[in-house]
């Protein structure tokens, strides 16, 4: 499988910002193991409410796919179901969108059967939608107002089948959900503190977690979305003092509703949490481009009021400009500290500073 990537650049975010979310989506299909032969940037004020990209360029996009051998159109934004299939039948290519490609990665790593749940929820809650295009579709063909074809028939019973299955995976999580909140009131009435791990995906959180906590067996790896499910580890600070630090799934640009919908149940790990560190890859080419992805995410969430630490790790990587990224968030009122989480530089900076916030709010409330 190759593919071309497209999105619109409607002069709203700056051209650098399509551009780098294009990287991104690029970088998404490379975690799936698929080629990019060409990006096609369409410069438009508003997308095209039948095509998205517009009839001309789609006809321009199915003569550059057969020149470079593509056959997968992926579309850096969000689709609706009829431009999807608009788009695959002018173009004659499969055509995802930004939102499916990362319920693919998701797939792809989902390990848990409780990960596993949520992706199949996501899947089948983005999915419903495109079915009811294809009822009406169907129930054209299937002849007249007031009769109820062959085709719409089958297509109730299969959208009733994917039903049935959404309402059982929402009982299963909501069962994971419920033995969450025991396990976290139990944690609480034994004094234990949680202090939650979040940030964009592949920004170390998970190594943090390996470095703070001394467990070696943590994975951490070099692509996208590997940590699915939640890891909680307890972190021992010097004379005894300690707390819980809990490790979970990562954001990005664009999370799909229909994914932290999903994950509804790894994410009640941050909103339940007494602290977070949000964690920003400081090596990174917009620092605080995904800084603000990642507190949109929490506003998303109802997280963005818990007591915070920015976490700028991979400081061993980073460049002069993380100054003015640093000054910039200072300013905004936010606390920093500056780690490698991988050379271990600035930990018992960042343990002195999370026991001071932690006993500071204790004494507050
Ligand atoms: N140079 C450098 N690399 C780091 C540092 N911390 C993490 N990394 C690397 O960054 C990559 C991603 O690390 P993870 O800890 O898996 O990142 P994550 O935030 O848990 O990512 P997801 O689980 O995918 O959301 C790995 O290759 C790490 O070795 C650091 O301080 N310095
Ligand atoms: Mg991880």
């Amino acid at each position: 499988m190759s593919s071309l990537v497209a999105a619109i650049d409607d002069g709203g975010e700056s051209e650098d910002d399509a551009d780098l979310s294009l990287d991104e989506l690029v970088l998404l299909l490379s975690n799936l193991e698929i080629p990019v032969a060409g990006r096609v940037l369409q410069r438009r004020r508003s997308p095209d409410p039948g095509t998205f990209l517009g009839k001309g360029k789609a006809l321009e996009i199915k003569h550059f796919a057969v020149a470079v051998g593509a056959n997968l159109l992926v579309v850096d934004n969000s689709l609706s179901p009829t431009q999807r299939s608009n788009l695959a039948a002018m173009t004659g290519l499969e055509v995802w969108d930004r939102a499916y490609t990362i319920m693919k990665i998701f797939e792809q790593r989902a390990v848990t059967s409780e990960a596993k749940l949520q992706v199949e929820l996501a899947k089948l809650r983005y999915e419903i939608p495109s079915l009811k295009g294809l009822g009406h579709q169907m129930s054209r063909l299937g002849g007249g107002i007031g009769t109820r074809g062959p085709g719409e028939t089958e297509f109730e019973r299969h959208r009733r089948k994917l039903e049935r299955r959404i309402k059982h995976i929402e009982k299963s999580l909501a069962g994971v959900s419920r033995r969450r909140e025991r396990h976290r009131y139990r944690r609480a009435r034994d004094g234990a503190e949680v202090v939650s791990l979040v940030g964009y995906t592949n920004s170390g959180k998970s190594t943090l977690l390996r470095a703070m906590s001394r467990d070696a067996g943590i994975v951490a790896e070099n692509r996208l979305f590997s940590t699915l499910d939640t890891v909680t580890r307890s972190v021992e600070g010097p004379d005894g003092w300690g707390f819980l630090l809990s490790d979970t799934v990562g954001f990005i640009r664009h999370l799909p509703p229909e994914l932290i919908a999903a994950f509804r149940s790894t994410l009640e790990e941050v909103t339940g949490a007494d602290m977070l560190y949000v964690v920003v890859d400081a090596s990174s080419p917009e620092p605080a481009r995904a800084f603000e992805v990642v507190l949109d995410t929490l506003r998303e969430i109802g997280a963005d009021e818990i007591p915070r630490i920015v976490v700028l790790n991979k400081m061993d990587r980073a460049g002069e400009e993380l100054q003015f990224v640093e000054a910039g968030l200072v300013s905004g009122r936010e606390e920093t500290v500056r780690v490698s989480a991988l050379t271990g530089d600035g930990l018992p900076e960042l343990l002195r500073r999370t026991r001071r916030k932690l006993c500071g709010s204790l004494m507050n409330s």
